[in-house]
């Protein structure tokens, strides 16, 4: 815990507040300084290193191990970055690379290429990253994303940060922006659950081959707590959250976890949603601004933002959510304590530097194309469609740009997966075969587990609806489980979108 709450510096996140006659009062731990872009354009310097405190790759930021900036940017901004690979630990080389999750920009090097762009130790990556000017305001992330490492670099070495698209406050309240308490939560180190095992280096040109995940027990006990599967929110235990008493207070967080299903809720007050993904919910034609619900479910890599008003000391926590029989636990935990201050002070509202102006969302074309993903798993690996990942495997997809269409996603596994689409975004149409009325973008979603009905197994069963219409969107990239060991196992596949 090296910089517990950087107060202050989250500028116009608003970590902390600033009265002119009062002193600061941190309203969130900040997880590290923000990069806000300037004259249009948010630079930053990353390294990835072993962190000597434990031993897991960490990215390093202006020296201190296990901090990633927020890069905080407006609609039409670039992003330029720079990340060097000084991971060589664990007696093999280890690549890295990021992947900006949930941004409508290029598959393309230099921007979110994951496939080509790796870095060796020894070497570096330079990230060009053009957010279009259609981009929606709201919560994304990026992470490191080599294939077959990315359990290890991002779920227990937490090698991840926040990107704030911004905006989606001064659109909800043009005339007193709300600031956001941007939250990453994380399962760092050896995590239940996990099959992290050691990449064994095959005969032939020095490849990457994982050996096969290890067998599980049943999930006999999903709210059970085991070692190691403790939940950080920026990096620290239980940390304390300031807000003002019957002021809706504004919350984003990001699922930055390996492999752990969250059930979010806020003790004693409703979860007025705004964003999931990224998406404002209005984004969907004829959607509602704000959504109120008890809780949420949150998936790995997915965001959520939303307000909550709290009246009492209260507390941010994730309920026991059952991923099925053949799944990990995700026992409950209390995420953060949330302190109730009546002060005039505490929390003044500090105005958004950004003001994006609510875009009109274009009606739907009818879908150009209807397909069937099969998610498979044995004791072997994890499959899409009969077949592992494999980087030189052809796509299996080749998509239309300027078209939508209907995916049908069958889990024929005893375990959710988390079915997460790069470049794009989707609405779900139904799950299980029960039409979804209340419609929204989104980037990850759960898949629900099969299982035995009457004798006879059923698939769990998603149809989405995926949204190709951006023309920036060409290229080879990818959707895959963001469970990362079933990612890292096989779970992944290539689209192709061409014109
Ligand atoms: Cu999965």
């Amino acid at each position: 815990m090296k910089r517990i709450g950087a107060v202050c510096a989250l500028l116009s996140l608003a970590a902390c507040n600033v009265s002119a006659s009062g002193p600061a009062l941190p309203l969130a731990p900040a997880e590290a300084p923000a990069v806000v872009s300037s004259h249009g354009v948010a630079t930053f310097e990353l390294r990835a290193e072993l962190d000597p405190s434990n031993g897991f790759p960490t990215f390093v930021y202006q020296g201190d191990y296990g901090y990633a900036p927020t890069l905080v940017v407006n609609p039409g901004d670039t992003i330029v970055g720079d990340l060097s690979d000084d991971l060589q630990g664990h007696g093999l080389p280890s690549d890295v690379n990021l992947h900006f999750h949930g941004l409508n920009v290029s598959p393309h090097e230099p921007a979110d290429d994951v496939l080509t762009m790796l870095a060796r130790p020894g070497g570096s990556l330079h990230y060009v990253v053009h957010v279009p000017a259609s981009q929606p305001p709201g919560l994304y992330w990026y992470h490191a994303h080599v294939h077959g490492e990315t359990n290890y670099q991002v779920g227990q070495g937490g090698m991840s940060g926040a990107i704030v698209v911004q905006g989606l406050s001064a659109r909800l309240f043009p005339k007193a922006p709300l600031p956001e308490q941007v939250l990453l939560v994380r399962q760092l180190g050896n995590g239940a659950g996990s099959l992290r095992l050691a990449p064994q280096t095959s005969a032939d040109a020095g490849e990457m081959v994982m050996s096969s995940p290890s067998p599980r027990p049943p999930n006999t006990q999903p709210c059970a707590h085991s070692a190691g599967d403790l939940l950080t929110v920026n990096r620290l235990n239980e940390p304390t959250l300031h807000v003002r008493s019957g002021r809706p207070a504004f919350f984003g967080i990001v699922n930055a976890t390996g492999h752990r299903t969250l059930d979010l809720s806020v003790r004693g007050a409703a979860m007025r949603v705004v964003g999931i993904d990224g998406y404002p919910l209005d984004e969907y034609p004829g959607a509602p601004a704000q959504l109120a619900v008890p809780h949420f479910v949150l998936p790995p890599g997915g965001r959520v933002e939303f307000l909550a008003t709290v009246r009492t000391a209260s507390a941010l926590q994730t309920s026991c959510y059952f991923s099925g029989p053949g799944g990990d636990a995700d026992p409950p935990q209390l995420l953060a304590h949330v302190s109730v201050s009546e002060s005039e002070d505490a929390g003044a509202l500090v105005p958004a530097a950004g003001v994006a102006l609510r875009a009109r969302p274009q009606p739907l074309p009818r879908p150009a194309v209807s397909r069937v993903v099969r998610l498979t798993e044995d004791a072997n690996g994890f499959y899409i469609n009969g077949r592992a990942f494999s980087p030189r495997a052809k796509p299996t997809f080749v998509v239309h740009t300027g078209t939508v269409e209907r995916w049908t996603v069958l889990n024929l596994t005893p375990e959710v997966h988390a079915f997460h689409l790069h470049q794009v975004h989707f609405f779900v149409e139904s799950v299980d075969g029960v039409p979804v009325n209340r419609r929204f973008w989104r980037d990850t979603v759960v898949v629900p587990y099969g299982r035995q009905e009457g004798g006879v197994f059923k698939p769990g069963e998603v149809t989405l609806i995926a949204d190709f219409r951006n023309p920036l969107i060409r290229g080879t990239f990818l959707f895959h489980c963001h469970i990362l060991d079933h990612e890292d196992h096989g779970m992944m596949a290539k689209i192709q979108a061409i014109p």
